[in-house]
């Protein structure tokens, strides 16, 4: 719908609920308020500014496949990004039709306590479990271009709302098909966001506590570092480090912890 907005500041993005008055003639509706927020996911835009991209949501699926390789560190900077602004999280595994190995790092996630579930859009395999999973939910889809988002849609909507694309002759990325977001009504309840799944959409962490919640399976070990405000690097006595030594925390995760810890510290360096 086309409106205009009544302030500059009134920026809405998908998933908001906004006031805003009709006007009888064929004026465009006057946009006068973006309504509080329950939940946020937030970018770091070309100019430096943090942008939310959607809002509102209740779940924030994951979805990520064989087919392009899955970028985890992107899969784990939205599982943070969900659990700091309180939405549960969803990692759907797509294009199980394919029939390839499963990689040990969703397995990782599982044992983790991450929710994960494997489905394909193409073959319509457990889309009616995915479809009862998100009843109810305001959704969102993230995660990188070419990994099915749209076609899951699609499948879920049983119509091709959602343009789908193809991925490159390689196969290797996917073609940023989704240019903006979008939302959809799945036909037994919940509605769904379609995220572009261009990789600057890479949530900003900006709390040390989200990026911790990202690594629950830490926690158990955490306790039992010498230091209370140990940030499991290299610091004498970390219990997470011995944990990962003797195999009881799985070391490309932790790894992965390090990418965005090393981030987050490297933001909060005032720049001279
Ligand atoms: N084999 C197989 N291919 C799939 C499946 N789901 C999607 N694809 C293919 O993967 C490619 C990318 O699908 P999209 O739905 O456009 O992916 P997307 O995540 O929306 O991508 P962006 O919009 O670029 O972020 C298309 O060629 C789809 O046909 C599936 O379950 N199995
Ligand atoms: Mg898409
Ligand atoms: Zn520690």
């Amino acid at each position: 719908m086309d409106y205009l907005a009544a302030s500059r500041r009134h920026k809405p993005v998908c998933g908001d609920r906004v006031r805003f008055d009709i006007r009888n003639d064929d004026s465009p509706a006057l946009l006068r308020e973006i309504l509080a927020r329950r939940s946020e996911l937030k970018r770091t835009g070309a100019n430096g500014r943090t942008e939310v991209v959607a809002a509102n949501f209740s779940l924030l699926a994951v979805v990520a496949a064989t087919e392009p390789a899955p970028d985890y560190e992107l899969a784990d900077r939205l599982l943070c990004a969900a659990a700091g602004t309180g939405t549960e999280a969803l990692l759907i595994w797509n294009k199980i039709d394919l029939r390839r190995k499963r990689p040990a790092r969703l397995r990782e996630y599982q044992r983790a306590g991450f929710e994960v579930l494997a489905v394909s859009a193409l073959a319509g395999t457990r889309i009616r479990r995915l479809a009862r999973r998100l009843k109810g939910q305001a959704t969102v889809f993230a995660g990188q271009s070419g990994g099915g988002k749209s076609s899951l849609i699609n499948s879920l909507l049983g119509c091709e709302a959602a343009a789908a694309g193809e991925l490159s002759a390689t196969g290797r990325t996917g073609r940023h098909t989704t240019a903006s977001a979008a939302m959809h009504t799945l036909p037994n309840g919940g509605r769904v966001i379609d995220l572009p799944g261009v990789r600057s959409l890479m949530p900003v962490l900006t709390d040390y506590g989200d990026i911790l919640a990202g690594y629950p399976e830490f926690s158990p070990h955490a306790s039992e570092c010498r230091f209370a405000n140990c940030r499991h690097r290299n610091e004498p006595d970390c219990a997470v480090l011995a944990a990962v030594e003797a195999g009881k925390v799985p070391a490309g995760r932790h790894a992965g912890y390090l990418i965005l810890l090393r981030e987050f510290e490297q933001a909060l360096r005032p720049v001279v």
